[in-house]
């Protein structure tokens, strides 16, 4: 036993040796000079710090810059690139990109969302290197998307590295992805069938003697199989390898509560030497949409109750940092819910990856918005940035599903459709399609696996409680239904007591009591249907949309149940955290409403909690018991001047408090 134990420990230390000479990533993230436009003048160029956004600061006005950009980088070839192959990876860069290393022209990128690689052995120098970016963010009817209530924000805004690889390699040239594919072909509680294909590029043809070996090891380290490849004969200096394996009682990926990830670990070999190494990790699941009964999860009922989010962030735009997303993901985690919609366009890398590790189910998308045109070449782009994401993301056990559209509202999109499904099936036949619609009956509609709904009742039309109806007329008997996005506006700055009916959405003032009360209505009614097998709140947070005109901040969408800094989550936020969240949750409402001049007012609060008992100067309220963890007490009397409310409640036997003070003005 100790000598197997020594020598699978010595076997994973040989690995993760060889790994560390065989491949290198040298960020080029840090100091690069800009300038707006693509012509320099000496005036204009400043340093930035690449990940970068030009609209950081004017990302939030309705005339934000949508326009050229260049970027300059200046780097000495790194030392250990001898008898390598050198490769330039763009994270994402917003939204078309012409690139040039010393005079040579690379190529063109056209979407804002996906990565992108270009080799560029050949045209190295030893010293002073210079890469140009031209990048613009200009409306272009052949870029999708060509509208949405959100900003364009322009530049390099995610990292961008140099890849250090053998002259043979797992290709990072196959629409930027890792090279390796786990086809997670059949899996069940007690058996798993994995179809892995890794890509391979260099010099291949002919009797190269390569051979390729793929390691797994389950959750806890363990290597539990390997599979070893014949000599592989190509005519090609591209392969593609596959390779099939089966698990016995696999570790399986179980949501929030065991996100168990197994690890591939791929060997290239030319003869008895390893000439490359790559290590992927992905979450082994199963799930399927019943049309009746909701969303399951390895062979579990699992309704996914979650949030959407968009990713920028006030002074940043779109070029945020790991520390933000990890910020982001604490909030989200914090909440308590279970799924993420990533809208309206491909996520980081990164995000993703979070939401692996934390048990998130994932719905992905393409920002294929609002309207299409009629021509190829945006026909074409779109089918790009499809299979981008989808060869990206392919590992990420979070993402059950790809979305291929956002409330269509012009033209004839059905047939464009139809291909992009067909696209994703191909390219995926694991994972499921679906939509988000705004009008029924639409003829694409009907095209993808499963279909969501975006609906708002009680803000843009009608009551909260018309959510209701709203669901049971767009069930559908074969594919059940979700609602991709429901949801309200609010300011933290705004308040008004016992609201009955919604403010003007097009207005300045969004009461923040009204967000919770749309909350409210609408979860309740899509917390009775259990075929309802997925809801997504619009929005986690705040987020920039230029052209809005509304609320407290104008250029800004304000529906987040979270403010645009991340720093202060709206009672509705609360709402939610009561219902989700297993941490405990008592909240008073409207604390922010601290100026009163209505003396009687009804107290509300958000709670987990059992016993809840109201102090209202010291005036003790016995508890009543809340629907969805909403207590109400009516009719409450302030004093005039200072109110000091409290409220206690018991969660796992420890005593819960929260309190605030309100002042009633004569
Ligand atoms: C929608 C859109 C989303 C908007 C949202 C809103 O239906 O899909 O992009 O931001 O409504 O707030 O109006």
């Amino acid at each position: 036993m100790l000598k197997y134990r020594l020598s699978l420990f010595l076997f994973t230390f040989l690995i993760i040796q060889s790994s560390a000479q065989l491949r290198d990533r040298i960020s080029l993230s840090g100091e690069w000079q800009f300038f707006k436009g693509d012509t320099e003048t000496s005036s204009q160029v400043e340093h930035v710090t690449v990940p970068h956004s030009w609209n950081a600061q004017d990302g939030t006005t309705a005339d934000y810059y949508r326009g050229k950009g260049t970027y300059r980088y200046n780097f000495d070839l790194p030392k250990n690139t001898k008898k390598k192959r050198v490769f330039l990876r763009f994270e994402a860069v917003s939204q078309e990109a012409d690139v040039f290393l010393n005079g040579q022209y690379l190529g063109n990128h056209k979407g804002a969302f996906n990565a992108f690689c270009f080799e560029i052995t050949p045209y190295l120098k030893k010293k002073d290197n210079e890469l140009i970016v031209k990048a613009n963010n200009i409306l272009n009817p052949d870029i999708a998307p060509l509208s949405g209530d959100f900003t364009i924000f322009g530049g390099i805004y995610r990292p961008v590295s140099l890849l250090i690889l053998p002259q043979t390699c797992i290709t990072p040239l196959d629409y930027a992805s890792s090279g390796i594919y786990i086809k997670q072909t059949e899996i069940q509680d007690h058996k798993a069938t994995i179809d892995i294909t890794t890509k391979i590029d260099g010099d291949i043809s002919g009797n190269k003697k390569l051979r390729l070996r793929t390691s797994v090891f389950d959750p806890t380290g363990k290597l539990v199989t390997t599979s070893e490849n014949e000599e592989i004969r190509a005519s090609e200096n591209t392969v593609a390898i596959d390779q099939r394996i089966y698990l016995d009682n696999p570790i399986l990926w179980n949501g929030k509560a065991a996100p168990n990830q197994y690890r591939f670990f791929c060997e290239l070999l030319q003869g008895k030497k390893v000439i490359d190494t790559l290590s992927v990790y992905t979450g082994l699941r199963y799930f399927k949409v019943d049309p009746q009964k909701g969303f399951f999860l390895n062979g579990k009922s699992y309704q996914i109750r979650g949030v959407n989010r968009h990713q920028d962030r006030p002074g940043k735009g779109w070029a945020i940092s790991e520390k933000d997303h990890q910020e982001d993901m604490q909030l989200i985690k914090e909440i308590g819910a279970n799924g993420v919609r990533l809208a309206h366009y491909p996520h980081s890398d990164y995000f993703y990856s979070l939401c692996d590790k934390e048990g998130l189910l994932v719905w992905a998308e393409i920002p294929f918005i609002g309207n299409g045109t009629e021509s190829t070449a945006f026909e074409e782009n779109l089918k790009q940035q499809l299979t981008e994401l989808i060869r990206q993301n392919f590992n990420h056990p979070s993402i059950f599903c790809w979305s291929l559209f956002n409330e269509l509202v012009k033209g004839n999109p059905e047939k464009l459709v139809a291909e992009l499904n067909d696209l994703a099936h191909k390219e995926d036949p694991t994972r499921l399609t679906v939509a988000a619609a705004n009008i029924e009956g639409r003829p694409e509609n009907k095209i993808t696996d499963i279909m969501a709904f975006n609906t708002y009742p009680g803000w843009y039309w009608a009551e909260p409680e018309t959510m209701g109806p709203s669901i049971d007329w767009k069930k559908d008997e074969k594919r059940g239904v979700c609602i991709s996005e429901y949801g309200a506006g609010a300011s933290i700055k705004h308040h008004q007591q016992r609201m009955k009916k919604a403010p003007k959405c097009e207005g300045d003032f969004h009461p923040e009591e009204w967000q919770a009360i749309v909350h409210e209505g609408n979860y309740k009614e899509i917390d009775k249907r259990d075929f309802v097998w997925g809801s997504f709140v619009w929005n986690m947070f705040d987020f920039a949309s230029g052209g809005r005109k509304e609320g407290d901040t104008y250029g800004m969408n304000d529906k987040g149940l979270v403010t645009y800094d991340r720093k202060t989550p709206k009672d509705a936020f609360y709402f939610y955290k009561a219902n989700w969240s297993e941490k405990p949750v008592l909240h008073i409402t409207s604390k922010r409403h601290i100026e009163r001049t209505e003396p009687e007012t009804d107290i509300k609060i958000y709670s987990n909690c059992s016993d809840i008992t109201l102090y209202v100067n010291g005036m003790k309220y016995a508890g009543n018991s809340g629907d969805h963890n909403i207590f109400i007490w009516k009719n409450i009397r302030l004093q005039p001047g200072k109110n000091k409310i409290r409220v206690t409640g018991t969660f796992n036997k420890e005593t819960i408090t929260d309190q605030c003070e309100w002042i009633l003005k004569n």
